[in-house]
């Protein structure tokens, strides 16, 4: 559809375009080509005028799991994920899945119609009247407002390259309603449209932190690697892997990273966690922070032993964030594995035998331990036997996307999935996060045009349950399997003061998920052993129709905040 609207005038016959079209033109452009929102005012007519000119449009059932999408959406494809919303509640609900962006450093770009500035700085009560750009200004990367149709295409751009420059981030584009209707001449408009070149240019390191970083990891005895997730968002799957490889050193991939190189690598120490941890003398941190998924460098699940820190991160400001880095390497992951690779020539030593026989020794023990678990039959059943077989399913079917959320269904389901191919696992990220299931799924499943496996806690997938309309509606290949043990944690819990409200912790007992799924004409399947839960899954990866398994766990298991108690204060003054 053009772009241009015939003016009424009589005059000379002067082609038109208006704020609609301009953005429009804008985000293609840009290779803008997928909006995750919810209509209303004053969006609407964008919306479909998006989807008449080839935008791809998903409308969601509330902003936040709209926004999420398009947070994971960045992340897969270094694109900012574009997110459309209404005026003062429809912008606050998507404003938690921007601020989880700039915290997961996923380019996010989100736009919201706002209402007239001469109104909200006078404070008159417009309809949904907010200083949106005020509010969001904090919790993101950057934050722009167009108030002339020909800026569209500056305050575009700069959107963009805000978000994925430097370190990726949610950035916010607030569009006033009469920046929409607003008419100019089409030419003019057109000449106006902004083609960002290199959004995102590679970020060379200097050959002095090269130098000074090989230095320190050569002196090593005990060197460990740890991946995390800016490692995958970065594409530079090749040349992580022929570095990690080249180096011998075993790895360890944080939750995001789990599949840059495959779990089952010989040089992968996901299951002797606590051991590399301890006993390395030399670490080095490639897009992965030393925030408290990593203990923040020190303390106990770091043992006694001295140890030096060299990281790779296109941040600056990360360096020394919470331990010295003795050999900080700042640039684009590409760009720095490439030249540490380059600058180990041919003859690099190979990792001390006693430190690789020591960390598989403990690796093989774990894996050994853990194997009859994930074989039980039991009814009901238990994490184990649920998850064993997801991971037989997950590793014939190495390219579905794995989406995960919960407490114990999170962090059992990380432990025992095996991962085989990069940017295959997403889930809580850096803030453990509920409520991004159902948004990952749908962009994951838009974004790649793979299957999508959903793994999910009953309590996680009520943030973003009603999404399952969204997802029969656009008929996606997304197969959810609720770990559903009646609660948060568990759902065993009984309330203290004797009256009939049940305890915080729990649900329904014996709740039927799978009935949601059938609502909306999707399949629905009741597992209560591994046997049907894997037949189920099965059938519905075949299928590619969307299907939600709920799979009745007992109750009783499960334990407190999953696998991160320790950080929950539990009052020993609470009465019985
Ligand atoms: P994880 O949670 O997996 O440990 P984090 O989110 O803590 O990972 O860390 C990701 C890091 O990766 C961030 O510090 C971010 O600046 C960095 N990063 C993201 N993209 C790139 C890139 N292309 N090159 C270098 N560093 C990157
Ligand atoms: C936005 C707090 C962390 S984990 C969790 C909650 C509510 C749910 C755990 O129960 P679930 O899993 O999903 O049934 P399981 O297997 O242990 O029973 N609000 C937000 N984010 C977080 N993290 C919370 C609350 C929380
Ligand atoms: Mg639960």
């Amino acid at each position: 559809m053009s772009a241009v609207v015939q003016s009424a005038s009589t005059e000379a016959e002067e082609n038109l375009t208006d704020g609609f079209n301009l953005i429009i033109d804008a985000l293609k452009l840009n290779g803008l080509n997928t909006i995750y929102g919810v209509p209303g005012i004053p969006i609407t007519d964008f919306g479909r005028m998006a989807q008449a000119a080839g935008i791809r449009v998903l409308s969601f059932r509330h902003e936040q799991n709209a926004g999420y999408a398009a947070s994971i959406a960045g992340f897969l494809t270094k694109k900012p994920g574009v997110c459309l919303t209404v005026s003062a509640p429809g912008f606050l609900n998507g404003l938690t899945a921007l601020a989880h962006a700039t915290t997961n450093c996923f380019p996010m770009i989100l736009i919201s119609g706002s209402s007239e500035r001469e109104i909200v700085d006078l404070q008159q009560g417009d309809y949904e009247e907010m200083d949106q750009l005020a509010i969001a200004k904090p919790l993101c990367k950057a934050a722009f407002r167009v108030l002339h149709a020909a800026d569209i295409g500056i305050g575009v751009a700069r959107a963009i390259r805000a978000a994925v420059s430097g370190r990726p981030g949610g950035v916010y584009l607030d569009l006033p309603a009469k920046l929409f209707g607003q008419v100019m001449n089409a030419d003019a408009g057109k000449k106006s449209l902004v083609k960002v070149i290199d959004a995102a240019p590679a970020q060379i390191p200097s050959p002095d932190s090269i130098k000074r970083a090989l230095e320190v990891l050569k002196s090593a005895k005990k060197p460990l690697i740890i991946l995390g997730k800016g490692a995958s968002y970065a594409q530079a799957d090749d040349a992580v892997r022929a570095f990690v490889e080249k180096t011998g050193a075993p790895f360890l991939p944080m939750s995001m990273a789990k599949g840059l190189l495959p779990d089952t690598h010989p040089q992968c120490a996901g299951a002797a966690r606590s051991t590399v941890l301890k006993d390395a003398d030399v670490v080095l941190l490639i897009g992965a922070r030393l925030n408290w998924l990593l203990s923040h460098g020190k303390g106990k699940a770091w043992g006694d032993a001295p140890k030096k820190f060299i990281q790779i991160d296109i941040e600056p400001k990360e360096m020394d964030s919470n331990v010295e880095i003795v050999a900080p390497v700042v640039g684009d992951i590409g760009s720095c594995v490439t030249a540490l690779l380059n600058g180990m020539g041919g003859n690099w030593p190979a990792a001390s035998a006693d430190w690789i026989k020591a960390v598989t020794t403990k690796r093989d023990d774990n894996i050994a331990k853990m194997a009859p678990k994930l074989m039980n039959n039991n009814v009901p059943m238990d994490y184990h036997g649920a998850l064993g077989v997801l991971r037989t399913i997950v590793k014939e079917r190495p390219d579905a996307i794995l989406v995960n959320e919960g407490a114990n269904t999170l962090d059992l389901a990380r432990g025992i999935i095996d991962m085989y191919q990069p940017r295959k696992r997403i889930d809580v990220g850096t803030w453990g996060i509920m409520g991004i299931g159902m948004g990952y799924a749908i962009a994951a499943a838009i974004e790649t045009g793979k299957p999508v496996l959903c793994v999910e806690g009953d309590s996680a997938f009520g943030f973003s349950g009603m999404e399952v309309e969204t997802i029969c509606r656009y008929k996606l290949p997304v197969c959810i399997v609720i770990f559903n043990n009646d609660g948060i944690y568990r759902g065993t819990d009984v309330n203290a003061s004797g009256s009939s409200d049940p305890a915080p912790t729990v649900f329904v007992k014996g709740a039927r998920y799978d009935k949601m799924m059938e609502a909306f004409g999707g399949v629905g399947v009741n597992a209560t052993s591994p046997d049907e839960l894997k037949r189920a899954v099965n059938a519905a990866m075949d299928s590619g129709k969307p299907t939600l398994i709920n799979a009745v766990l007992d109750p009783a298991a499960g334990s407190e905040s999953g696998r991160i108690g320790n950080l929950n204060p539990q009052s020993k003054l609470k009465k019985k």
